[in-house]
């Protein structure tokens, strides 16, 4: 064999083992997609009024594109009756399962029926719902909101317990009607009655959205002045948005009022850093591949466990450095 002729053998026999491996890989992977049998999953969004809610539609989209599932995804922007409608527009499609956040506890029942009649397993994620036949959804995917403010009346509790002086709290309650509002509320009441020297002073509604929680506070400054020793925020959107109303006043956030917040958005814990917010316990938006995976054991006739609840961190400015590198939203 000439010195080409052994070249070409070997470009010929190079090209086919590569070949064969780009085959081999790509029936790989084509096995790993035929693992779940074609499936299409309707979500309804039910806005985009914090980083939160971005992250949270964010991962949706994300471990659909992961898990090659087919993924309808519509946003009603805040509105219940919106959220409605897309819900009956899956129903109509016939998609293979719905998975939504509701936006309030109530109204749910008749479209969940209609669901239910027509056979479609429907995923409730991150708020629930109140409704008086719990059949008609298979599952629940989220954190549990009456220990989150529970977890952040306990610091408090725990960083004030030095001294017995009066402690005036303002609260900035979610959107009225929402799960996280009702349950926030709830559990952190519950704790903050069993000390005498805390009170709520005034409890107003911020609806999770930033330029309110500000003008809120901007109001309730002028109203009380420097009374108001702590700020209960049922989101870190509103914390953030309380933290520039009391700078604007004069005053140090975090400093001259304590600030205590939920979600443990990227924005939060850089404010944590700075020394503007005092706490902010963790409630993950990262719920995608929870809901599709659930999906995908739906379609494949597996059972689902009935309630799925992440396992969730609480920042402060002790742990603060170490988790921001690797905050995503
Ligand atoms: O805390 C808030 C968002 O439903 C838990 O909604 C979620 C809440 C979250 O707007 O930032």
């Amino acid at each position: 064999m000439t010195k080409w002729s052994n070249l070409f053998l070997f470009v010929i026999i190079a090209s086919t083992i590569t070949g064969l491996a780009a085959c081999v890989k790509q029936g790989k992977s084509e096995s790993d997609f035929s693992k779940h049998p074609p499936i299409i999953v309707g979500y309804a969004q039910l806005g985009s009024e914090s980083a939160w809610r971005n992250a949270n539609s964010d991962s949706v989209i994300q471990a659909a594109k992961k898990a090659k599932v087919r993924l309808i995804f519509k946003n009603a922007e805040g509105d219940q009756q919106q959220q409605i409608k897309i819900l009956h527009e899956f129903i109509i499609q016939h998609v293979d399962v719905i998975a939504f956040p509701p936006i309030i506890v109530s109204g749910w029942d008749s479209i969940l029926k209609e669901a239910k009649n027509a056979g479609i397993p429907v995923i409730i994620s991150d708020r629930m719902v109140k409704i008086k036949d719990p059949t008609l959804y298979v599952s629940t995917i989220g954190s549990n909101f009456k220990e989150e403010g529970e977890r952040t009346a306990k610091w408090l509790v725990n960083n004030t317990k030095k001294s017995n002086k009066k402690i005036n709290i303002l609260e900035l309650e979610g959107l009225t009607g929402s799960a996280p509002a009702v349950d926030r509320k709830k559990g952190f009441a519950q704790i903050i009655s069993k000390h005498s020297n805390m009170k709520i002073i005034e409890s107003v509604h911020g609806d999770f959205i930033r330029a309110k929680g500000k003008n809120l506070v901007s109001a309730a400054l002028k109203k009380y002045g420097r009374k108001i020793n702590v700020i209960y925020a049922h989101n870190d959107e509103m914390a953030l948005g309380a933290m520039a109303a009391i700078e604007e006043y004069g005053l140090k956030p975090g400093k001259d009022i304590l600030i205590l917040s939920i979600d443990g958005q990227k924005e939060a814990l850089q404010a944590i850093k700075t020394g503007k917010l005092n706490v902010s316990v963790e409630c993950t938006p990262l719920l995608g591949p929870d809901i599709i995976k659930a999906a995908i054991n739906l379609k494949s006739g597996k059972t689902i466990p009935r309630k799925m609840t992440p396992v969730e961190k609480i920042f402060t400015k002790e742990n603060v450095a170490k988790e921001l590198p690797y905050r995503k939203y």
